[in-house]
């Protein structure tokens, strides 16, 4: 099916303009379509969902629903973006080849921030995630499906890593050592959140799992945030996942795969750390608000686990720009790690 047939099915039009190519998104397919309604230029957003990441596109959209059921029932003072559906109610279209598709609204006069997020933008970010955090926190969690199974199941990835590098399958790990044993080196922060996980003293929360500049739209005119995007990976979880991915993309001072040194930017940092608990502060618990820079720890260290276990692997995750993708990634997580680790400890 192409574009236009797959855009007919989930609404009408009298001309096809086309799509192009958007965004920037290492998992999905994102086109943007234009067409014409009785004279009216439209856009919206037609979307490939990667079915190899997300193994049961059904549950995504599920969860998507709710969630954005849920915004729309709450003090949410931002735009709730909702997948469309088809005439028969569906949120997704198969084509052909067994791939699944989806429309969503073209938010205009919007940008998703790219390349690197000044202070103001990182807190008006973070304030956006928190209130989401904030207007979800009354949501059964646990009604929500986990859309990739163990996501952020520490000992799980740990034990994946592991495996790879035993199998070796692409002959990559002689060339990997340095990087092999930073990650090693880095096992305490995995075992500090799984011992935090398991002590019960983290709440189980509906989390984003994806907070990074891209996935918060902002207006083109006020610069103000408008929307929280890309709800794949909302899930049961912890809060410090969310707030630690912000840190992670935020706050370094180079993009996650830039092969330059990698410092922490303390405008930024703190501009997340108060927008994020000017909507959290008053119902996240002592032990949360204590551990936000060891999710970040956590979470970067994570991020430096799957680009690395993806590298030895030979690329089955991660779309890739050049051969040493993944490993340029892998690099820049464990110095970005290195940084988070001496901020914590107040150096
Ligand atoms: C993927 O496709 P994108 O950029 O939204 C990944 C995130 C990673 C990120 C790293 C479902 O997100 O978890 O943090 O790449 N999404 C999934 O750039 O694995
Ligand atoms: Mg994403």
């Amino acid at each position: 099916m192409t574009h236009k047939d797959l855009t007919r099915c989930f609404l009408s039009f009298n001309r096809w303009v086309g799509a192009t190519a958007f965004g920037n998104g290492n998992i999905n397919d994102t086109y943007r379509v234009d067409i014409i309604r009785a004279g009216v230029p439209y856009s919206y957003l037609l979307q490939r969902l990667n079915h190899h990441v997300f193994r049961e596109p059904d549950k995504v959209m599920q969860n998507i629903s709710s969630v954005c059921t849920h915004l729309g029932s709450q003090e949410f003072p931002y735009t709730v973006v909702a997948p469309l559906g088809t005439p028969d109610g569906q949120l997704l279209q198969r084509d052909e080849k067994g791939d699944y598709w989806r429309m969503f609204p073209f938010i205009e006069n919007s940008f998703a921030p790219e390349g690197l997020a000044d202070a103001g933008i990182a807190y008006d970010a973070a304030r956006a995630y928190g209130a989401f955090a904030r207007a979800m926190r009354h949501f059964p969690a646990d009604k929500l499906e986990e859309t990739i199974p163990g996501f952020h199941d520490t000992d799980r990835r740990w034990a994946g890593f592991l495996e790879i590098l035993a199998k070796d399958p692409v002959g990559r790990a002689a060339g990997t050592r340095r990087e092999t044993e930073a990650m090693l080196a880095a096992k305490p922060v995995f075992d500090r959140i799984s011992a935090l996980k398991k002590s019960g003293d983290l709440p189980l929360r509906v989390t984003h799992n994806d907070t990074k500049a891209g996935n918060v739209l902002f207006d083109t005119g006020t610069r103000k945030a408008l929307a929280v995007i890309d709800l794949d990976t909302v899930m049961p979880g912890t809060i410090l996942s969310d707030f630690g991915d912000m840190v992670r993309t935020f706050a370094p001072d180079c993009q996650e795969d830039d092969p330059a040194n990698v410092a922490l930017r303390r405008d930024v940092l703190e501009a997340l750390k108060e927008g994020f608990l000017q909507e959290t502060e008053e119902f996240l618990n002592a032990s949360e608000k204590e551990n936000l820079m060891l999710g970040a720890a956590w979470i970067t260290g994570e991020q430096a686990l799957r680009f690395l276990t993806d590298w030895l692997a030979g690329d089955v995750y991660y779309k890739i720009k050049h051969p040493e993708h993944n490993l340029v990634r892998t690099r820049n997580q464990l110095a970005l790690l290195e940084a988070i680790k001496i901020e914590m400890t107040g150096a």
